[in-house]
C-alpha cells in the first residue's frame, strides 16, 4: 500500500451489495489507496453507522463511497454526518433493477450533495476512480498512477482488433 492512512471509507447497506462493491475495492487496491469497507445500514444499524463515520474521520479518511439499493438513503445519511465528499453508488435492486436506488440517491435536496454514479458495477468502479482523482490533487504518486492507468486504457482501446 502506498499510503498507511485509511483514505477512503466504503460503506454499503447490506452484505448483499458486496458482489457489486468488490469492484470499488478492486480499483482502490490497484491504486494502493488504503480503504476500509463495512456493511452498515442507515435504518438497520444507525448508531453503528454514526460511530464508524466518526472513527473514519479520526483515521484520516478523505472521502466516503456509499452504496445502497431500494429506498437508498444511506449515502444521504452519510453525507448529512460528514463534510467529506460522499459518492453514491446505486445498487441494482431486485424489483426495479436499481432505478429506485438511482433516483433515491441522485435526487438529494439542495444543501447536502451526493454525487451519484451509474447503477451497479460501472458505478462501483467509477466511484473508486473518482475518489482516486480527488486524492490525486494532493498526492503526486496517486496522480502518476492515474495517468498510467488512463494511458493503459487508451492503448488497450486503440490496439484492440475487431473480428473479421
Ligand atoms: C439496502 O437494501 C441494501 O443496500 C441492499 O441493496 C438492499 C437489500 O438488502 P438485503 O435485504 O439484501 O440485506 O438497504
Amino acid at each position: 500500500m502506498a499510503s498507511k492512512k485509511t483514505l477512503v471509507g466504503v460503506v454499503m447497506g447490506s452484505t448483499s451489495d458486496w458482489e457489486v462493491m468488490s469492484q470499488t475495492a478492486k480499483v482502490l487496491k490497484e491504486f494502493g489507496v488504503a480503504y476500509e469497507a463495512r456493511a452498515l445500514s442507515a435504518h438497520r444499524t444507525p448508531a453503528a453507522l454514526e460511530k464508524w463515520l466518526a472513527a473514519m474521520e479520526k483515521k484520516g479518511a478523505r472521502a466516503f463511497i456509499a452504496a445502497a439499493g431500494g429506498a437508498a438513503h444511506l449515502a444521504g445519511v452519510v453525507a448529512a454526518q460528514t463534510q467529506l465528499p460522499v459518492l453514491g453508488v446505486p445498487m441494482p435492486s431486485k424489483h426495479l433493477q436499481g432505478m429506485d436506488s438511482l433516483l433515491s440517491m441522485v435526487q438529494m435536496p439542495k444543501g447536502i450533495p451526493v454525487p451519484t454514479l451509474a447503477i451497479g458495477e460501472a458505478g462501483a468502479a467509477n466511484a473508486a476512480l473518482f475518489a482516486v482523482a480527488m486524492l490525486a490533487l494532493s498526492d503526486v504518486n496517486i496522480a502518476r498512477k492515474l495517468e498510467e492507468f488512463r494511458e493503459r486504457q487508451t492503448k488497450a482501446v486503440l490496439s484492440a482488433k475487431l473480428p473479421d
